[in-house]
């Protein structure tokens, strides 16, 4: 049987979600669809055969829809995903969760009081196969101990409305969750850098930025942050152990030699760089869904990542070395294998 899906925000990632839960995801179907730009959302639930719904409100009470995803704007997130919850749907939520602690503390609540996950985060990282790899490998232990990570995290450019706090809040968030699961370590502490700036950026954005994480274990990794370098979406992780390293490579399917020269290319955006991870993805949540047992990022994880990135906005406003200090986990979250 397909399962009934309804999306709330049908920007940039809502429209790719849609066309991947079309035309990729089996199992499937998007069934209706709001937005505030209601024109756009129109358009799309002509093109896909999905009904046009005024509110996310009234899209999450239709009898019709079975699970709802959140794609609309990061402080919309909260509310909707309690108002799934309240309703007893599963909703698959894009990051962040929301966009304080308090509130991803809520939505746990929500679910503890409920006895039943029933909330994804789309850290989409987790599913992509560079990091499985990483993961394969550290897990193995054939490399000894891990002790440093070196990572970049750059973007061709940015809008005029980003600015400086989102470069961890809203672009070092998926290095936040994807480290912390590939290592299986939280953290204990946050500096931020803030080196020379590139030209190319406008007065309410210091770019690049860098990042520095500890480990509960001692691991320190470092992050730049870079959203206008211009020439791709580049994104790095070298994972320096006791005997060896391992690192990402970016995907690329064919390279051209000519004129003494060596060109691969370089993916130009998130889209096309994490295109085989946003489709696991969300085929797994699909499957998990249907068999009633979630197993992706959790709420959990989705407060751990806020908590970080807090922390990371203090040091960066203070210059100092921030202490990172998580509540308790619930036993809800305790368990949480996902299955690949
Ligand atoms: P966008 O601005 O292109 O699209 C957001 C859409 O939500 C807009 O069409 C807007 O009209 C709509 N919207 C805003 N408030 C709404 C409300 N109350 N109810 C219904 N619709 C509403 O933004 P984009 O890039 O698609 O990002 C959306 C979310 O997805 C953000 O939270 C962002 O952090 C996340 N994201 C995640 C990515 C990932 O790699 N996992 C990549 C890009 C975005
Ligand atoms: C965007 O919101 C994303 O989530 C992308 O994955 C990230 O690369 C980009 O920097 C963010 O703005």
């Amino acid at each position: 049987m397909e399962l009934k899906i309804g999306v709330i925000g049908t920007g940039a990632i809502g429209q790719d979600h849609i066309r991947r839960f079309t035309n990729k995801v089996k199992g499937a179907k998007v069934v209706a669809v709001t937005d505030i730009n209601a024109e756009r959302a129109v358009q799309i639930a002509q093109e896909v055969g999905a009904t046009f719904v005024e509110t996310g409100e009234e899209l999450i009470r239709l009898p019709e829809v079975d699970a709802v995803v959140v794609t609309s704007w990061d402080p919309t997130h909260e509310g909707y995903v309690l108002e799934a919850i309240k309703n007893n749907k599963y909703v698959f939520c894009e990051k962040p969760l929301a966009v304080e602690a308090e509130g991803c503390k809520r939505i746990m609540n929500a679910e503890v009081e409920l006895g039943k996950k029933l909330v994804q985060v789309g850290f989409m990282r987790r599913y992509d196969r560079g990091y499985l790899e990483l993961k394969e490998m550290v897990d193995s232990g054939k490399l000894g101990e891990v002790l440093m990570l070196h990572c970049a995290h750059r973007n061709v450019s940015s809008g005029e409305n980003y600015d400086t706090p989102m470069a961890i809040v809203n672009t070092a968030v998926h290095e936040i969750d994807v480290l912390r699961w590939l290592l299986n370590e939280d953290y204990v502490a946050v500096q931020v850098i803030m080196p020379k700036q590139t030209s190319n950026t406008h007065d309410k954005l210091h770019d690049p930025q860098i990042l520095i994480l500890e480990t509960e274990s001692g691991i320190h990794i470092d992050v730049e942050i870079f959203v206008n370098c211009k020439y791709g979406y580049d994104i790095k992780c070298e994972v320096v152990c006791e005997n060896g390293a391992v690192s990402l490579s970016n995907p690329s399917y064919s390279s051209i030699r000519s004129a003494g020269n060596d060109f691969t290319g370089i993916p130009m955006d998130w889209e096309q760089r994490f295109e085989g991870a946003y489709e696991r993805e969300l085929q797994l949540w699909v499957d998990s869904v249907k068999v009633d047992e979630l197993n992706g990022p959790t709420a959990w994880d989705g407060y751990v990542a806020s908590v970080t990135t807090t922390a990371g906005t203090v040091a960066r406003e203070t210059g100092k070395r921030v202490e990172i200090k998580y509540d308790e986990c619930p036993d809800l979250y305790k368990v949480n294998l996902i299955k690949l």
